[in-house]
């Protein structure tokens, strides 16, 4: 198998810390997290999510049953939006964050070790470099 230089293998992914994880006042831990991987934040702000807008971010979901509660709880407060980039950024992004249900995450990852609940699981990771384009676009529309 040929193998890739760094460069070719170079992503970026869109990370959100989610109102609960801005009240538990993890902002500072998820942060070092990626950070102490080896991920380097590109770009990073504090804002208030639109119903509309995470409406847009979570479209995949829409006929979800949790689609409503999940609006409603980035709706709930201020979150963190970042691009992070770095070799394999969105599977190592995802792997920091954990499991989507809390309960069955690592305990050494971000879900795992500071969250219960499934819709209040701390952060968010896009599942692909196709999403994080997609992702970055909404909220980083300039990167
Ligand atoms: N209540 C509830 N929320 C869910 C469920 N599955 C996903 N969610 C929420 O919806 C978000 C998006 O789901 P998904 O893309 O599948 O998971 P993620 O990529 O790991 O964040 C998750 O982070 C959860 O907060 C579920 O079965 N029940
Ligand atoms: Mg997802």
């Amino acid at each position: 198998m040929q193998r890739l230089g760094k460069g070719e293998l170079m992503e970026r992914t869109f990370v959100m810390i989610k109102p609960d994880g801005v009240r538990k006042q993890l902002t500072g831990e998820c942060l070092r997290r990626y950070e102490a991987k080896g991920l380097k934040i590109v770009d990073l702000r504090m804002d208030n999510l639109s119903a509309d807008i995470a409406r847009q971010h979570y479209g995949e979901h829409v006929d979800k049953p949790f689609f409503d509660d999940l609006v409603k709880h980035v709706t709930s407060g201020p979150v963190v939006l970042m691009v992070l980039e770095g070799v394999g950024a969105v599977a190592a992004a995802r792997k920091l964050n954990g499991a989507t249900n809390p309960l069955e995450a690592d305990p050494g990852s971000l879900r795992g070790a500071f969250a219960l609940e499934i819709t209040e699981n701390i952060v968010h990771g896009s599942d692909s470099v196709d999403s994080a384009k997609r992702e970055i676009g909404i909220f980083f529309p300039k990167q």
